[in-house]
């Protein structure tokens, strides 16, 4: 039942939580953002405020699973400059060390302030005054000043999903000083980690008026907690799921049909540049080359969702990593002993936990991730404590489970040593390392994020 005394929670993100699929239905959308946030949602029924995947055939507002969505309008040269432009190609490079480089666009800018701006007005007119804000991610990081303008006395909170860079390339930025203001709007700004939460309150500090510490931040006689809120997951969800008896038939008939006897080695990604898989299959064919590992005792499963191909990047590097798939095969696989099995195609979660449970090591190996989810799923499914997570020291998950095997993704006789470890990990190691990080997990599970997230911004 969701809790009238307690004001009516507002979320803005991007997208709504849903999509119109085939059939012509509204169904749930996959992905860590709306995993982490519809069940609280659900369980505070508040108000989601997003943009609804499509221009046409949009109702003005409805409710899915108890949550109310608001759909926001933006027209669609204006969507492309402020997602596929300013978002997806100035920003999510520059926040993840630029690993590509970011372009600086201004057209894309004034699509990115008129986009935030009708965000927040849909958000004015969905919602009552009693309303409490809740800001998600780097596509509108304007949003907390112009609900502070439009409701100065309302509580806004403003949490950040991918990485916040450091301040020499947060530097970069032709917008850096608009973008610190719009934040500090904001009561509470959430990072998934210390280091982030530090970088933004000293990046604030050199370039707008606030003063304070990495902690707290004073602006215009306003207070603004700065801190760490690593996200997480469902884990009940996904245990219960784990313990299914038709996904555990299913997790042992992909055993028989790739492992075998083999040692199963898993990889599952949205295909993205930043999320290291290239690096990641060279280390693997050059562990093969090396004999460090061969096919008759291993095989890699990559699956890959795309992702954002309406930019070029993203084809290019689905194009880069099938490429190398099929080279890896072509060279070191025998008949019945695939190298590399990849799936390009989204898993519903019954079948993709079937897979972390068919799974001897888990590898997830970004170059830069804010948190990296798919981590904690593969150990919220280790009902037994049996499996070996190799995680990237470049993953934000990496500052909770420091009993992963960690890696440096671009140090590839590291990763490659890492890999023959992770096969041959003596089995009390593996189960006393997994014990540790499952329970690390259970104590700060998603609902334990939201709540701690939300407490802070009612104490704000
Ligand atoms: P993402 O970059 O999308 O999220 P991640 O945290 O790994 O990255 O979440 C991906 C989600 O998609 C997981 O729930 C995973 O199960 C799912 N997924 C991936 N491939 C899939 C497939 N083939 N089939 C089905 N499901 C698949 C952003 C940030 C992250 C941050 C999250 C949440 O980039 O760093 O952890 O938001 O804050």
């Amino acid at each position: 039942m969701p809790d009238r005394r307690r004001s009516h929670l507002v979320v803005l993100a991007n997208r709504l939580p849903v999509h119109r699929a085939g059939d012509g239905e509204w169904h749930t959308s996959p992905g860590g953002l709306v995993g982490a946030v519809l069940p609280i949602m659900k369980a505070r029924a508040g108000t989601w405020v997003g943009w609804p995947g499509s221009t046409s055939r949009t109702p003005s507002s409805w409710t899915h699973e108890g949550v109310r969505l608001s759909p926001v309008s933006v027209p669609e040269r204006e969507m492309d400059e402020h997602y596929g432009g300013m978002s997806n190609r100035t920003l999510w490079p520059l926040f993840h060390d630029a690993i590509r480089a970011p372009e600086f666009e201004p057209k894309w800018w004034d699509s990115y302030e008129s986009t935030n701006e009708r965000f927040v007005r849909r958000a004015l007119h969905a919602a009552g005054k009693r309303a409490q804000w809740w800001v998600h991610d780097y596509h509108l990081m304007l949003a907390p000043r112009l609900l502070r303008v439009a409701r100065p006395y309302s509580r806004v909170g403003f949490f950040l999903h991918i990485p916040f860079p450091p301040e020499e390339l947060f530097a970069w930025l032709p917008w850096r000083r608009q973008l610190l203001e719009g934040l500090l709007g904001a009561d509470v700004v959430g990072f998934q980690t210390h280091a982030e939460a530090r970088n933004f309150s000293r990046a604030a500090r050199r370039w707008t008026r606030a003063e304070g510490t990495d902690h707290e931040l004073q602006i215009d006689d306003r207070r603004i907690r700065v801190g760490a809120f690593p996200i997480s997951i469902d884990v009940d969800v996904f245990e219960s799921a784990a313990r299914d008896p038709a996904v555990i038939a299913r997790a042992q008939q992909i055993r028989r049909r790739v492992g075998a006897r083999r040692r199963v080695i898993l990889a599952v990604d949205r295909i993205d540049y930043t999320k290291g898989i290239e690096l990641r299959l060279e280390a693997f064919e050059a562990a093969l080359a090396r004999g460090d590992l061969s096919t008759d005792r291993c095989v890699l499963v990559q699956i890959g969702v795309p992702s954002r191909e309406a930019t070029p990047e993203y084809v290019e590097t689905r194009d880069r990593v099938e490429r190398l798939v099929g080279r890896i095969n072509g060279q070191f696989s025998t008949p019945g002993r695939v190298a590399v099995h990849y799936f390009r195609r989204q898993l519903p979660r019954e079948e993709l936990v079937s897979y972390y449970l068919a799974a001897d090591v888990m590898l997830v190996t970004p170059l830069r991730d804010g948190m990296n989810l798919v981590a904690k799923e593969f150990i919220a499914t280790r009902l037994d404590n049996s499996g070996v997570l190799v995680l990237s020291e470049f993953a934000g998950a990496a500052e909770q489970f420091r009993r992963a095997l960690i890696v440096n993704p671009r140090d590839f006789a590291g990763m490659a040593a890492t890999l023959k470890r992770a096969i041959s990990l003596p089995h009390r190691e593996s189960i006393m390392r997994m014990a540790i990080m499952r329970m690390m997990l259970r104590r700060h599970d998603v609902h334990e994020w939201a709540e701690t997230f939300l407490q802070a911004l009612e104490r704000a």
